[in-house]
C-alpha cells in the first residue's frame, strides 16, 4: 500500500467508524438519525453474551424483534412526512403531536427501536458473578439514591420481577429532583413519554428476551443479567445528563 492509499484507506475506514457510531450510539445527549431509520449492528458478536443471553434468543430478539420494530416505525412514518423529520427521541416526547390514527404505532414501534438500541449499548461480554459494580460517580450516585449497589440491584430485580405482562425495568435520572430512580414502563413505552425521567439503563422483560433460556424463570433471568451490565456505558449517559 503506498503512502496515498493508506492516507485513503484510513479516511474511508474513519468515516466509516463515524457513520457506524453516529448510528449506533443512543445517549440523550446525541440526537439519534431521523427516518428511514436502520437496525444498528451489534457492538460484539452475536454470542458474546453467552451464558447469561444465549445466541439463539440473540439472534431471533435483535435480528427479528428489533428489525421488526424499525420496519414497523418506518411503515407508519411514510403516513407522516413531518414526523420523519424528527430525532427518534423527539418523536417520543412529543406523541401528543403524531395524528391519533398513527400514534400507537409510532409509540409502540419507535419506543420497541429506541429501547432495545439502548439495551445492545448498556451490555458487554459476562463477568464473573458480583464482580460487576458501577464505580465513580455512578456508584456514588447508586449509594445516594438507595443506600447501596445491592439494595438498588434488589429494589430493580422485584419491580423487574413484579411487571405483570410485557415491558421494561429501567435505572433512570430524575433531572428535577438530581437522583436516580428505578422504574417500569408497559409494552415499549419509555421513561422518557413520562417527560420527566432520562433512562440509563434498562432491562427488557418481555418473555422474547429470556424464554428460550430461562422459561418461566424470568427472576432467574433478571438475576443473571447483571453480569453483563456495561457500567462504564451507563455512566457516560449519566455524565452527559448532569
Ligand atoms: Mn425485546
Amino acid at each position: 500500500m503506498t503512502r496515498l492509499d493508506r492516507r485513503r484507506f484510513l479516511k474511508i475506514a474513519g468515516m466509516g467508524a463515524c457513520f457506524l457510531a453516529g448510528a449506533t450510539s443512543v445517549t440523550t445527549a446525541q440526537p439519534l438519525t431521523v427516518s428511514p431509520f436502520e437496525l444498528p449492528p451489534l457492538p460484539y458478536p452475536i454470542d458474546a453474551l453467552e451464558p447469561v443471553i444465549d445466541r439463539k434468543t440473540m439472534e431471533i430478539h435483535h435480528g427479528k424483534h428489533h428489525q421488526g420494530y424499525v420496519n414497523n416505525l418506518n411503515a407508519a412514518l411514510k403516513g407522516l412526512p413531518q414526523a420523519g423529520s424528527k430525532t427518534l427521541e423527539r418523536l417520543l416526547t412529543s406523541l401528543d403531536d403524531i395524528p391519533e390514527d398513527y400514534r400507537a404505532a409510532v409509540r409502540n414501534n419507535g419506543g420497541g427501536h429506541y429501547n432495545h438500541s439502548l439495551f445492545w449499548e448498556s451490555l458487554m461480554r459476562p463477568k464473573e458473578e458480583n464482580a460487576n459494580r458501577p464505580d465513580g460517580d455512578l456508584a456514588k450516585a447508586i449509594d445516594s439514591a438507595f443506600g447501596s449497589f445491592e439494595t438498588f440491584r434488589e429494589r430493580f430485580q422485584d419491580a423487574g420481577g413484579k411487571l405483570f405482562g410485557s415491558g421494561w425495568v429501567w435505572l433512570a435520572w430524575n433531572p428535577e429532583k438530581s437522583i436516580l430512580e428505578v422504574a417500569t414502563t408497559p409494552n415499549q413505552d419509555n421513561p422518557l413519554m413520562s417527560g420527566s425521567l432520562q433512562p440509563l439503563l434498562g432491562n427488557d422483560c418481555w418473555e422474547h428476551a429470556y424464554y428460550l433460556n430461562y422459561q418461566n424463570r424470568r427472576a432467574d433471568y433478571l438475576k443473571a443479567w447483571w453480569r453483563v451490565v456495561d457500567w462504564g456505558k451507563v455512566a457516560g449517559r449519566l455524565q452527559a445528563l448532569s
